[in-house]
């Protein structure tokens, strides 16, 4: 058995010298401030958004409902893609836990346009309506096939959204995948928005971890949501120990799961009933859409050959790229789906 994870970049292993880290790291409680590993990562990682300031957080859906309750009041509109994470993953924690409504947007590829933001703004003047208090932007976007939104694109929606008075969150989960296939620094991404949550625990290999970043103001309140919520960690710099090595050391190699998505989506395009859009194969994630089989019946077959993968519909599925897999992997997973297309 091969034993291939293509389920996520979330099922990564966090590297030796992170573990080696996570053992010896400097540890305080969080809670009171005190963890100097900690304090380092928020450091470091707000100067690599180019915030005033961090805090950890468990998960990137703590992060982006961290950045919707600093942004909003209840009864409020917050706008959103109707495919992004905010939207459609994260158990209606907006609605549920900040009262805030969220305004779906349908998108073409995830980017929205300047004149679509605008179109969702609620007229201050009736009522009848709620306010649109923020909006919330997904960089790079998961369900529409891990693309990358160009800068002077998320630039003018993110100017849109400002003249209109909201606040801009941005769920930059993958937000070093963007700067990576954009060749930027992801602090050129963070500065179209207010206030952004990076995820750890991705493609960066951290075992679990997210970053809420932004002005020392909204760090503050996002502290207090923090701790309201139940995310107030105190040892947390066994984990930010991790951190501190991703942010150093796990960036620049995810251009090798950009290489490895690349090849493994060509290849898959080239496979029998197989339809894979190569352009929006722009990061580590592959989407694709099988013509003659069931996507849950692929997906069982290739587990059985020790393929592991997710369906996200009917009949389409998705690979994702990470740390730990290798151009061997790719060329091992195209035989396996060869072999069970063809079977
Ligand atoms: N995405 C997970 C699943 O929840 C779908 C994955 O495997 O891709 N924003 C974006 C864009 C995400 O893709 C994710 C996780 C999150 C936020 C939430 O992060 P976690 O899992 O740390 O809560």
């Amino acid at each position: 058995m091969p034993g291939i994870d293509f389920r996520s970049d979330t099922v990564a292993m966090p590297s030796p010298e992170m573990r080696q880290a996570m053992v010896t790291a400097p540890l305080g409680d969080d809670v009171f401030g005190d963890d100097p590993t900690t304090n380092r990562l928020m450091e470091v990682a707000a100067g690599r958004m180019g915030k005033e300031a961090a805090t950890f957080v468990p998960s990137g859906t703590m992060g982006n409902l961290i950045g919707i309750a600093v942004s909003t009041q209840s009864g409020q509109e917050l706008i959103a893609d109707a495919d992004s994470h905010a939207f459609y993953y994260e158990t209606a924690g907006a609605a549920a836990v900040c009262g805030v409504q969220i305004r779906p947007v349908a998108t073409e590829a995830g980017v929205m346009s300047p004149e679509q933001v605008v179109g969702a703004v609620r007229p201050r003047d009736d009522p009848h309506q709620p306010i649109t208090a923020a909006i919330t932007f997904e960089n790079t976007h998961n369900r529409h096939g891990g693309i990358v939104w160009p800068l002077d694109a998320l630039r003018a929606a993110s100017d849109a959204a400002h003249e209109q008075g909201l606040r801009v969150h941005l769920d930059g989960a993958r937000i070093f995948n963007a700067a990576v296939a954009l060749g930027v620094d992801a602090s050129d991404i963070a500065d179209c928005a207010d206030t952004v949550t990076f995820c750890l625990s991705k493609g960066l290999a951290c075992p679990v971890g997210s970053i809420f970043c932004g002005s020392a103001e909204d760090v503050e309140e996002a502290r207090r949501w923090r701790k309201r919520l139940g995310g107030g960690m105190r040892q947390v710099g066994v984990l930010a120990a991790a951190g501190l090595i991703a942010l150093e050391k796990m960036v620049d190699r995810l251009a090798d799961d950009h290489a490895n998505a690349r090849t493994l989506a060509e290849g898959l395009a080239e496979l029998p009933g197989v339809r894979c859009d190569l352009n929006r194969v722009q990061t580590n994630l592959v989407y694709f859409d099988l013509e003659k089989m069931p996507a849950g019946a692929f997906v069982d077959e290739c587990t059985k050959r020790g393929l592991l993968s997710d369906s996200t519909g009917l009949r389409s599925i998705r690979f994702v790229t990470h740390y730990g897999i290798d151009a061997e992997d790719v060329q091992s997973a195209l035989k396996i789906c060869e072999e069970v297309l063809n079977a």
